[in-house]
């Protein structure tokens, strides 16, 4: 059985395939065009592999899963970390045509049911180091919850059978390549959501691999690129943006970090010669401090490349990178669904410090719709629209929502409020989505508020941001309870739940009601004003 999506409409696929955009290969190409390289693919902890080995332990891997009589369009549940695994895993399931959904290593048992629950996997791949997986309660929850969920393999687990390692070790052959078509379903991307409920998106061969391609064009990504993955490797942006996967399409080396701080990436950027790297905005003002405190930008002078995108990069920030770190600045504006846009390499100062770049694509189509829907001139705010050759078509299974977000010509609405130049350049202005941009890390504010209202004294709730100085955005949950309830007892209880660290509210505020609009919504943009105007007051902020 094959994953069922929104497809394009034939006329766009014909036209995608005819700009060269669709080239009807599936994704596990991209190591597998150097498989017979000695050229280093991966460092990883204290494992390196090159090409050939990289190919030889996605063989390995596909072929230990084939025995065991998965189907084609069978999906798994992935979570694993910043590791070379998670890279084998990932080309190793494409290649057998099976689809992962890659969830973050920070998210917990409730985010872990949610996709459970819509993919209905047949596999599940984990690590015995992450809490949700270190016994085996919670994987007999989602056995009893997925039915078809037969098949479990674990890193850092004993038993040999299970063992991922052991499973990618093992083997020598070539394992004959089975992928869904070009024009199926690869994987899933997680959306950054704003409802309820975390959304799926399904990304098919196609149009991710044309992605990867273009980016790695518009990058001047080749083969002598030493890239350090320090964001989650399982995000949109580090994977593909032009990420891992670009790099390994170039053929250049990939190196696992644990996480964006200096003090892990700055020495890694020194031992192994790093090129580029991907960042969110507050990693940037950590290194900016790293660098005026210790003088540490001697260790970054391989680095000629800063890619910076997620969250809104103020334009002071921006303007420091190059004089401070030594490293051009590439800003990045995408999202899991699709539409990705770059300040090119050759653009001015003004454009790579001031607009968050423009499409990567010539027939990305976006424009800047006004509250009604109409189209609004050049420079004036408004809501982004786009569709294009590798922007979805649909939430996974969710036609109502997608009726929402989708107009009736098959475009986007991706919640972000925009001005747009005659020459596509694109600046973010504000957000519409009910949503937190916590650093790059995105909250869904009803996801929080449905888990809040379970708890037996709250009978009103409403997440909104609060600005901060080094994140952007932190998150502030407002509550009207029936009894004065502490803000520690709040975060046990969310804890309790099994929610992903970040998506704990940073502050919480008891009230004795919420401010309602005239239909009777929560008003949260009073909230939000109010939230400003107490900040100013306290002077957190300017
Ligand atoms: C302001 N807001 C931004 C930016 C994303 C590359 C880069 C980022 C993502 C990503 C990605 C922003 N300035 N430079 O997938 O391939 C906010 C917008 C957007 C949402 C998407 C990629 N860059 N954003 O961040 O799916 O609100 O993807 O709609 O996590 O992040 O979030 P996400």
């Amino acid at each position: 059985m094959l994953v069922e999506f929104n497809h394009w409409p034939t006329q766009l696929e014909n036209y995608y395939r005819q700009r060269g955009y669709w080239i009807d290969k599936p994704l596990y190409d991209i190591p597998d065009r150097h498989r017979n390289s000695d050229q280093l693919a991966l460092i990883s902890q204290n494992k390196q592999y090159s090409y050939r080995q990289f190919n030889q332990r996605i063989d390995n891997l596909a072929s230990n899963i084939k025995k065991r009589k998965l189907e084609l369009g069978q999906t798994a549940l992935v979570q694993l970390g910043n590791v070379a695994e998670f890279y084998i895993v990932f080309f190793a399931l494409l290649k057998i045509g099976i689809v992962p959904l890659n969830a973050l290593f920070k998210h917990q048992r409730t985010e872990l049911r949610a996709y459970a629950q819509q993919i209905k996997p047949s596999l599940l791949i984990a690590d015995r180091n992450h809490p949700a997986f270190s016994r085996d309660d919670f994987i007999n929850e989602l056995k009893i919850l997925c039915p078809t969920l037969q098949h479990i393999m674990l890193v850092n687990h004993e038993n040999s059978q299970d063992n991922l390692i052991h499973l990618i070790e093992a083997g020598n052959d070539n394992c004959v390549a089975t992928p869904t078509e070009a024009t199926e379903v690869a994987f899933f991307q997680l959306s950054g959501g704003s409802t309820g409920t975390p959304k799926l998106i399904p990304r098919t061969h196609n149009d991710y691999y044309y992605s990867i391609r273009a980016s790695v064009d518009i990058c001047h990504f080749t083969s002598t690129t030493r890239y350090l993955c320090a964001l989650p490797a399982a995000h949109n942006y580090p994977m593909s943006s032009p990420g891992a996967l670009g790099v390994f399409y170039a053929g250049g080396l990939v190196v696992m970090a644990d996480n964006p701080s200096p003090v892990t990436c700055f020495p890694f950027i020194h031992d192994h010669q790093i090129t580029v790297t991907s960042l969110v905005p507050p990693a940037v003002s950590l290194w900016l401090e790293a660098v005026k405190q210790y003088g540490h930008n001697r260790m970054l002078s391989s680095l000629t490349l800063l890619q910076v995108g997620g969250a809104h990069l103020s334009e002071i920030i921006a303007r420091r990178i190059k004089p401070e770190l030594g490293c051009q600045l590439q800003q990045v504006f995408g999202m899991a669904e699709g539409l990705v846009n770059y300040t090119r390499l050759d653009d001015s100062e003004e454009i790579c410090c001031t607009t968050q770049g423009r499409p990567i694509s010539p027939d990305d189509e976006v424009w800047v719709a006004d509250i009604k829907g109409n189209k609004l001139p050049f420079g004036e705010a408004g809501r982004l629209m786009t569709r294009g050759p590798y922007t979805f078509r649909g939430y996974y299974l969710n036609p109502q929502y997608n009726q929402h977000v989708f107009d009736e010509n098959g475009f986007y609405c991706s919640g972000d409020i925009i001005t747009q130049t005659a020459q596509g350049y694109i600046t973010v202005v504000g957000r519409e989505k009910d949503q937190i941009n916590r650093g790059g890390e995105k909250i869904a504010a009803e996801e929080i508020e449905n888990i809040l209202l379970q708890h037996p004294m709250i009978i009103h709730t409403a997440l909104i941001p609060i600005n901060d100085p080094l994140l952007g955005e932190k998150s502030c949950a407002y509550i009207v309870s029936r009894e004065p309830i502490k803000p520690e007892q709040l975060r046990r209880f969310l804890r309790e739940q099994g929610i992903a660290d970040y998506k704990i509210p940073d502050k919480v505020k008891v009230v004795n009601q919420l401010p309602l609009t005239a239909v009777g919504k929560v008003d949260k943009r009073a909230l939000r004003t109010q939230l400003y105007i107490d900040q100013q007051i306290k002077g957190e902020i300017e």
